[in-house]
């Protein structure tokens, strides 16, 4: 098995979530058609045009880094088929849905774009939001988590070692937090324009270093929880009502606008909310 498992998208799924459990993380080819449908019709790269570059100076982005979450407002016909992917949702199925009735967007989805001389980013896991709540409530101690936290990073442009590809750290999902990595257990996820790197919420992983002068990594970025969490965006503050009901009902549920068993409920009877889902189960 190689470092970071590769698979394009018609292999078998079931094989696909086996290597991402045992890894921590895997790359799927699907083509550069499946940007392709992202970018099209210009959107994602006028978002791009008129977001400035920040981060560096000691912040958690690397400098000369676009950042921006609110996609699914900006371009949601793409957003949604993105997504709702059914390759993506078999893969949350397979790894995060065991501990919960039902998932939801966490984070993003976002544009994730690493421009020339951005350093690299330290690593880190997608639950260490949760984590040390998790800790500080039940007090245990972090050996092995569940599995709360399922990524998504889809490459908008080829991601390679030297233009800021991901650096990810197979088997580090099963760590204990306290245990750092070792530079030669670092790798550069690369993969072409219209590939996926996914990797579950407890593996290492940073944005690697633009050596590059002239190239920008361009990534989308959507994360997937457990429902029981809160999020890491706030879609229902970001996402406006009438926007709501236009969306597929089940990326309308994602989002927050739903509930998860008997948590996230509220009286109708006093504000015209979305329609709202109570179940997942009837979408
Ligand atoms: O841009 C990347 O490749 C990963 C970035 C990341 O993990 C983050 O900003 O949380």
């Amino acid at each position: 098995m190689e470092l970071v498992p590769q698979f394009r998208a018609d292999d078998d799924v079931a094989t696909i979530a086996s290597a991402l459990l045992e890894q921590g993380l895997v790359v799927v080819h699907r083509g550069v058609e499946f940007a392709d449908a992202l970018t099209a019709d210009g959107a994602f790269d006028q978002i791009l045009d008129t977001t400035k570059a920040s981060g560096g100076g000691g912040s958690f982005l690397p400098s000369n880094t676009k950042r921006t979450t609110a996609l699914v407002t900006r371009m949601p016909e793409q957003i949604s088929d993105l997504v709702l992917d059914a390759l993506t949702l078999a893969l949350c199925d397979a790894t995060i849905k065991k501990n919960c009735d039902s998932y939801q967007i966490h984070g993003g989805p976002g544009a994730l774009v690493i421009g020339p001389g951005a350093e690299a980013q330290l690593l880190h896991t997608e639950d260490r939001g949760l984590v040390r709540y998790i800790r500080r409530a039940f007090q245990t101690e972090t050996g092995q988590r569940p599995d709360l936290i399922l990524a998504c990073m889809t490459a908008i442009s080829e991601f390679t070692p030297e233009n800021g590809g991901t650096h990810v750290v197979p088997g580090s999902h099963r760590w204990d937090l306290r245990r750092e990595a070792q530079p030669h257990e670092v790798v550069a996820a690369a993969m072409p324009r219209g590939s996926q790197l996914f990797w579950l919420g407890t593996t290492l992983h940073a944005a690697g270093p633009n050596l590059t002068t002239d190239v920008w990594r361009k990534g989308i970025v959507t994360t997937y929880s457990v429902g029981w969490v809160r999020r890491e965006t706030e879609h229902l503050n970001e996402i406006p009502s009438e926007l709501a009901n236009e969306l597929d009902p089940r990326l309308r549920f994602m989002l927050g606008f739903g509930t998860h068993g008997a948590l996230g409920g509220y009286d109708p009877r006093h504000r015209k909310v979305p329609r709202a889902m109570t179940k997942m189960s009837k979408l």
